[in-house]
């Protein structure tokens, strides 16, 4: 299967048999809630795509996946995070290893090979410096779609109808603000990624 690989040449037909293929599975591996958050991300990252220009087959399969392995046991996380090639960092907080995990599967179980698709789902919690459009628009429909539900989601909502950097950085910020209160470790990468945002952003608008 191609999947993801050609997602504006596809016929709309065989595109729709994938995603029915996606959602039977991943509907499978977790409770109903999740999944309703599964269908949010997806209806989001599509919303998003066509405001900015991505492509939207790519941002609905990278939606559809991102969560694939969310609700699986840490134990089984741990085990197959030892056995693939995690990113640095990523084992010493479990809330992340969903991410590349469920990468992995999506190669494994859906043959999807778009390293773009694939890097959108590994760093879908943490975001990363020099991140791709159809990143950002993972990261921030992830944080965003109908059911997310936290203090400042509006506003990051208002700016990612116009400026999807201005929300991605207010949701690194909000994201860091949160971590601090609950006391938790932050991943470095997402730091970096939240520097590199917000240093563009400040500068002069012509030099974006
Ligand atoms: O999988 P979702 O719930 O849809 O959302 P997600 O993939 O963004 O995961 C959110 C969880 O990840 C949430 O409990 C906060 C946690 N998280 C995100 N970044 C970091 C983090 N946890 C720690 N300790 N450090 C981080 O940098
Ligand atoms: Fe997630
Ligand atoms: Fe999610």
């Amino acid at each position: 299967m191609t999947a993801c690989l050609d997602g504006g040449t596809k016929a709309v037909d065989e595109r729709v048999l994938d995603e029915q293929l996606w959602m039977d599975k991943v509907r499978a591996e977790m409770s109903e809630a999740r999944y309703d958050h599964v269908v949010g991300v997806v209806e989001m990252a599509d919303a998003l795509a066509r405001r900015f220009g991505v492509n939207v087959a790519d941002a609905r399969c990278a939606a559809w996946m991102h969560d694939l392995a969310r609700e699986w046991p840490l134990e089984r996380l741990t085990q197959i995070a030892e056995e693939i090639d995690l990113p640095s960092g990523f084992a010493s907080i479990p809330a992340l290893l969903h991410g590349p995990v469920a990468a992995h599967f999506a190669a494994r179980w859906f043959g999807i090979d778009n390293e773009d698709v694939l890097n959108a789902i590994r760093y879908h919690t943490t975001g990363r410096p020099g991140m791709s459009m159809l990143e950002k628009i993972l990261y921030l429909a992830d944080g965003i779609e109908r059911g997310r539900v936290y203090p400042g989601v509006d506003h990051i909502r208002t700016l990612a109808e116009s400026d999807l950097d201005q929300a991605v950085a207010a949701s690194f910020d909000n994201t860091l603000q949160y971590l601090i209160l609950t006391h938790q470790p932050i991943f470095p990468l997402t730091v970096m990624a939240r520097n590199e945002l917000w240093e563009r952003l400040t500068q002069a608008p012509q030099a974006r």
